[in-house]
């Protein structure tokens, strides 16, 4: 839906791809990478890259909107409460693209998709979808540290598939010290061989606090230690959208699974090559 996409800001460069496999469909691809050589290079480095007011105006009120619907119909569910643990406080939603269309919007997003991959390969898909919503007023409405791929051995063994994904944090709302930055530790994805114990909340030398208008999106490397800092009593609701971008042949997160004939069964039913692909439907063999 036209109405809902960013608009996209300067081209930076382009990337031509070729998949060498006989039967890959469309092993041509020419990637107009929404970003620099040098914005990339930095992403790869730090593991972290920002895109401030990346959605703005009908395109952002356009997730809100669609945000609260299905937020409004959990809610309607036994059973729901807004998540107060510490560690990982807030409402959580999965697959949200099963749950409205709106979020199809990312599935034309050359902005988010040229960035993933430009850094993972010509073929990616959104293995998931996820809100996290938090709330002024309710206890623990933050996460601790942590990264999101804990898989990696040692010894790391020399054909090892290291867990490279791109999560797209999408910002519904403004990130202040009273709504809740981000914090991230530049360049933490490369450290492999040290461990995030739960429960770490504490401030870490090297942190970085991103403050960032609504719109706006945060693309980490999914092994970037970060954590968000609490929605505070007097601060205001938080809403956040990932999506989560990984190499096809990556599998999706346990949670959260799409209906058998649900929004995103039929989308890849209708769709095209490149929707399939986007949707983990083929490309990946
Ligand atoms: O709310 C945020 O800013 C980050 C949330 C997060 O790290 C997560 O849900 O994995
Ligand atoms: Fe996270």
């Amino acid at each position: 839906m036209l109405a809902s996409l960013p608009e996209a800001p300067a081209v930076g460069h382009s990337i031509d791809y070729t998949i060498h496999s006989p039967d890959a469909k469309n092993p041509h691809r020419r990637i107009e990478v929404h970003a620099t050589p040098e914005e990339l290079r930095r992403f790869e480095a730090d593991g972290f890259l920002v895109r401030e007011r990346l959605f703005s105006g009908e395109a952002l009120e356009h997730l809100r909107a669609a945000l609260d619907e299905v937020v409004e119909a959990e809610a309607k569910k036994d059973g729901f409460a807004v998540g107060t643990s510490r560690r990982f406080g807030g409402v959580f939603i999965r697959q949200l693209m099963d749950r409205h269309a709106a979020f199809h919007t990312f599935l034309d997003c050359a902005p988010m998709i040229s960035v993933a991959r430009a850094m993972l390969g010509p073929q990616v898909w959104i293995r998931d979808t996820v809100a996290r919503v938090t709330y002024p007023g309710q206890p623990n409405q933050e996460t601790e540290w942590h990264f999101h791929q804990r898989v990696v051995p040692s010894p790391l063994p020399p054909w090892f598939s290291f867990p490279h994904i791109v999560d797209a944090l999408v910002y519904l709302d403004d990130l202040s010290d009273a709504t809740g930055p981000i914090c991230v530790v530049p360049g933490s994805h490369k450290r492999i061989e040290s461990d995030l114990p739960d429960d770490d909340f504490a401030d870490k030398p090297d942190q970085v606090a991103l403050r960032v208008p609504a719109g706006s999106v945060v693309f980490i490397h999914g092994n970037l230690w970060h954590r968000a800092m609490p929605t505070l009593p007097h601060g205001a609701r938080r809403r956040l959208v990932i999506a989560g971008f990984a190499p096809t042949w990556m599998k999706a997160p346990p949670h959260g699974r799409i209906a058998e004939d649900g929004l995103i069964a039929r989308k890849i039913k209708a769709g095209g090559d490149e929707t399939r692909e986007l949707l983990g439907a083929q490309g990946y063999y």
